[in-house]
């Protein structure tokens, strides 16, 4: 049996795939019969891209996902209804940034908790370095999470994506960021075959509009893909439990475990080797401020 069939089989009559496109309730999964038209079995949602699942075909290019096959990763943010799931099985998340139109901290902040707990790498992508004077300010924004040991790669995705393509490699990455940060434009340049819709930006309101509606992935080469994501304006952190929040804070890893209670929540209890290694230096109070914030 060639590798290719034993991989496609599964349950009696099912076939693995991939989910490639997530539109609302309706997916796109690749099987080895080709890309099939998907709903969830019960009419169920949670389904992302990036996701290995089973499905049955039910008439020519049509089927219906019956299972999920357990994640490596998933990657959540909330809002004031609900989580919901930006993409599964990911390995690394490349959170877009520009000058124009000006991002914010916070989201930067609180997307790195959701990657850190969830163990997923982050690259920083700080796009439109054409515009070289707002991208020297933004840099400056941007050195605190150099400090924390990001890598912040620059680049102008109208021009070319050069500096990122190896890093790529062996990856499943998703660009996340807000909208207007140019996410659709970098995988153009990446993928041109792709044609992603992308917009300009409202300058009046200093914000991007939001033109892509629905997540896609795409093959960049045998062991690497990319999807990419509609732009988020908020990002909710409810769906991360109270005792694993000080795990998002890169820099609170060698420390946690390390404190006088094993429930320690880092707030003022004693013994606290968080709460010490902020007064050595070694943790930022911005950053233990912030956590501080997010706890409450
Ligand atoms: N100056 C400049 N503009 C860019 C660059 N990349 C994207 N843009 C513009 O930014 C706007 C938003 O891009 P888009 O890809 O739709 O952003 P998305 O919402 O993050 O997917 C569009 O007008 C793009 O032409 C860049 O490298 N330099
Ligand atoms: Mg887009
Ligand atoms: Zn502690």
């Amino acid at each position: 049996m060639s590798r290719r069939a034993k991989s496609s089989q599964s349950s009696v009559g099912c076939l693995l795939g991939q989910v490639i496109a997530a539109f609302g309730r309706h997916y796109s999964v690749t099987t080895a019969v080709g890309t099939l038209s998907c709903v969830m079995r019960g009419k169920k949602s949670g389904v992302a891209c990036g996701d290995q699942v089973e499905c049955r075909m039910t008439t020519q290019g049509q089927g219906v996902i019956e299972t999920i096959k357990p994640r490596n990763s998933q990657f959540y943010r909330s809002d004031a209804f609900k989580e919901k799931i930006i993409a599964a099985n990911v390995t690394q998340i490349i959170l877009v940034v520009a000058a124009v139109p000006s991002f914010s901290e916070e989201l930067i902040s609180r997307c790195l908790v959701a990657a850190e707990s969830e163990n997923i790498n982050v690259l920083i992508v700080l796009n439109k370095a054409d515009l070289i004077q707002p991208t020297q300010v933004a840099l400056d924004t941007l050195l605190l999470y150099r400090e924390l040991g990001y890598t912040v790669l620059q680049l102008s995705a109208i021009q070319n994506a050069l500096t990122l393509r190896p890093y790529l490699s062996n990856h499943l990455s998703v660009l996340v960021g807000q909208s207007g940060m140019g996410k659709s434009t970098l995988l153009n340049t990446l993928i041109p075959e792709a044609n992603r819709s992308t917009a300009a930006i409202s300058l009046a309101l200093d914000s991007g509009s939001h033109t892509t509606t629905y997540s896609q992935l795409y093959q960049l080469d045998k062991n690497s893909a990319i999807i990419d994501s509609p732009g988020f304006q908020e990002f909710g952190l409810n769906h991360i439990k109270e005792e694993n929040l000080a795990y998002g804070f890169v820099e609170f890893h060698p420390y946690i475990g390390h404190c006088k209670f094993s429930n320690c929540r880092h707030r003022s209890e004693p013994g606290c080797a968080v709460l010490a290694a902020q007064e050595e230096g070694k943790i930022l109070r911005k950053r233990l401020d912030y956590y501080h914030k997010l706890l409450r």
